[in-house]
């Protein structure tokens, strides 16, 4: 392993200490034979496009950048990252990343990894830790802006989105992994934007776990309960596509009878609203890998990074979808 305090003190000792520990390797090292930097990252699972995407991008982003990857899925469980991330210390990798599959109950663990001096980056999602230097820098979104845009969309949409002309916007809300920060986040900012307008009201907000089937099941029982529904607001693409599937097998027409606004902007998200069943989507980029691998690399070399970096994004109405397929990456 390369020890970041001792990078830190000297560059000159880098070298020679880098040097010893590739011609060495004789302590149990994460830093493989060619003095490759080693990344350990835990991942949230395998719960919707988003994620197959962003998986993607980290897996071939280290392979290009030439960082040994150490790769775990948790399936949507926080003790199975917390059981990687011991595992990557224990093995002594130079750089631990991972995506909190919840907010919080973080800081043990975070701590051994500070212990044992190795460097840990959030991506995509955050903790809830009042502990700022238990990580070097946390790359994503600013979920709280999408859940803005989400609900500024259906502000300005106020007219269209009211099907039933009965001065009221009912919206119901398929909520992602309870717990996770843009679950909380989207929540949050879409209630913010929306209380401008006393017209429009969640009436049910539930999980749907991020997953196509969690947001067709939960949609199917918000349609048995209330024949009322004008809007499904999903906090993600996959969600919002299993609500799809519920409105048409209840007799409706998604993005007609009830208007769909969704979170991610993934090819099969894309492709509904291009389509005109989904009504408008709030980008959420995948594509973190790049990033990452940079960041790692400055840590492990004991550069300072900034301690929160954003990702650029956009949202997009169903011509812009049109428009924008063709070349999308994911
Ligand atoms: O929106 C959702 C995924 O953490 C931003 O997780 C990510 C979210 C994404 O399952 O599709």
């Amino acid at each position: 392993m390369i020890k970041k305090t001792l990078i830190a003190a000297s560059a000159i000792t880098l070298s020679a200490f880098t040097l010893t520990a590739c011609a060495g390797g004789s302590e149990a090292s994460g830093s493989d034979s060619d003095g490759a930097i080693v990344m350990g990252f835990a991942q949230v699972g395998a719960e919707s496009g988003w994620r197959t995407a962003n998986t993607k991008s980290i897996q071939e982003s280290a392979e290009d950048a030439g960082i040994e990857l150490k790769f775990t899925d948790a399936q949507g469980k926080q003790e199975n990252q917390i059981q990687a991330i011991r595992s990557y210390i224990q093995q002594k990798v130079d750089v631990i990343a991972f995506s909190p599959v919840v907010e919080t109950g973080w800081d043990a663990v975070l701590q051994e990894a500070k212990s044992a001096g190795i460097p840990v980056i959030l991506t995509d999602r955050a903790v809830d830790s009042e502990d700022t230097s238990l990580y070097e820098s946390f790359l994503g979104s600013d979920f709280v802006v999408e859940g803005e845009k989400a609900g500024q969309w259906l502000v300005d949409n106020a007219g269209d989105a009211d099907v039933d002309g009965d001065g009221t916007i009912n919206v119901v809300q398929l909520e992602g992994t309870t717990g996770a920060a843009p679950a909380i986040d989207r929540a949050e900012g879409f209630a913010d934007v929306i209380s401008a307008d006393p017209s429009i009201e969640v009436t049910a907000s539930q999980t749907g776990d991020f997953t196509r089937d969690g947001g067709k099941k939960v949609m199917e029982s918000f349609l048995q309960s209330d024949d009322s529904i004008d809007v499904v607001y999903a906090h993600n693409d996959d969600m919002g596509l299993g609500a799809i599937e519920a409105i048409k097998a209840a007799g409706l027409k998604p993005g007609k009878d009830v208007k769909i606004i969704t979170v991610d902007a993934v090819h099969d998200g894309m492709q509904a609203l291009a389509d005109g069943e989904i009504n408008y989507i709030v980008e959420c980029s995948p594509l973190l890998g790049p990033q990452l691998m940079e960041i790692a690399e400055k840590v492990v070399a004991g550069e300072e990074v900034e301690a929160r970096i954003l990702t650029e994004e956009t949202t997009f109405t169903q011509d812009e979808a049109k428009a924008a397929l063709p070349d999308r990456q994911y």
